[in-house]
């Protein structure tokens, strides 16, 4: 059983997610939860299992095991166009509040890696009434202690467990991943995260051969960055240098 009262007061005052975490059992989607929800910005919804987990474009993310962890972050209003940057500070973050548990890459936009599989994912989700944005979610999705996976992620998902050997509690995970969030946030408004410097640490895929599907077509590029707006510059066959805003990394 999940002890949310264990990462309450995990917090200090000084966090603004401190008394403002909520832990369901079951839940469709805490995104979805999160987005139709009253709760105003810094509210944390946490499940220990979702029935309907959400992923990009209509993919779904597997949540069957309560050994994970599913947790979603009502933000504060943030422009539009800095979403993708927010997406790779988040990734970073998350890379950063693991680093003493296990070392861990980021496949742009929003993978999380772990020995070459997929072991998270970010999905930023927002609602708008009209024109005016009403709710922006952040979902983490995170294999922690999961031993199997089958079905359609055999082969491509990893958890720490299967990496590590060990089994992390869910709270302290949490904990880590919502306080080393807190500061990057921070620290993001502020401007004050050079995201394109950081990039060659935390991609999994730096300076190597990588193919995207762009509009259903497969291409094939070298990585060598990312720029301010978040999008990926790589170089083409021909040694142009191009940016990719959206499309999924193959291996
Ligand atoms: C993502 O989408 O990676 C974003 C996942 C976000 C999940 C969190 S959980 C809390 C919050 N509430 C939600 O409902 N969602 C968020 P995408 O890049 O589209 O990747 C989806 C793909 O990852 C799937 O098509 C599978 O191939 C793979 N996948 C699905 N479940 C997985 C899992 N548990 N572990 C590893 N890979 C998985």
């Amino acid at each position: 059983m999940f002890d949310i009262s264990a990462l309450n007061n995990g917090l200090t005052e000084k966090s603004k997610f401190y008394n403002k975490i909520y832990y369901f059992e079951i839940i469709d989607s805490t995104n979805t939860f999160a987005l139709n929800s009253d709760y105003p910005p810094h509210h944390v919804i946490i499940a220990g299992k979702q029935l309907k987990g959400k992923g990009r474009s209509g993919r779904k993310w597997v949540s069957k095991s309560e050994d994970n962890l599913y947790l979603s972050i009502i933000l504060p209003d943030i422009p539009l166009e800095k979403l993708l940057p927010l997406n790779i500070v988040t990734a970073y973050s998350i890379v950063d509040a693991l680093r003493d548990i296990i070392p861990l890459k980021i496949k742009w936009p929003n993978d999380i890696i772990a020995n070459g599989k997929k072991l998270g994912g970010i999905l930023f989700e927002a609602k708008f009434s009209g024109y005016i944005l009403e709710k922006l979610v952040l979902g983490i999705g995170l294999n922690i202690n999961q031993k199997e996976f089958d079905g359609e992620i055999s082969g491509i998902a990893t958890s720490i467990y299967n990496e590590t050997g060990i089994i992390y509690p869910l709270e302290t995970i949490s904990l880590s991943i919502i306080q080393e969030f807190e500061k990057y946030l921070d620290n993001f408004l502020k401007n004050s995260i050079d995201i394109i410097e950081n990039w060659c640490k935390y991609s999994a895929n730096y300076n190597k051969s990588i193919s995207i599907h762009i509009n259903g077509v497969k291409k094939t590029f070298v990585e060598i960055g990312i720029n301010e707006n978040g999008e990926l510059i790589a170089l083409d066959d021909m040694g142009n240098s191009i940016k990719i805003l959206s499309g999924d990394i193959n291996l």
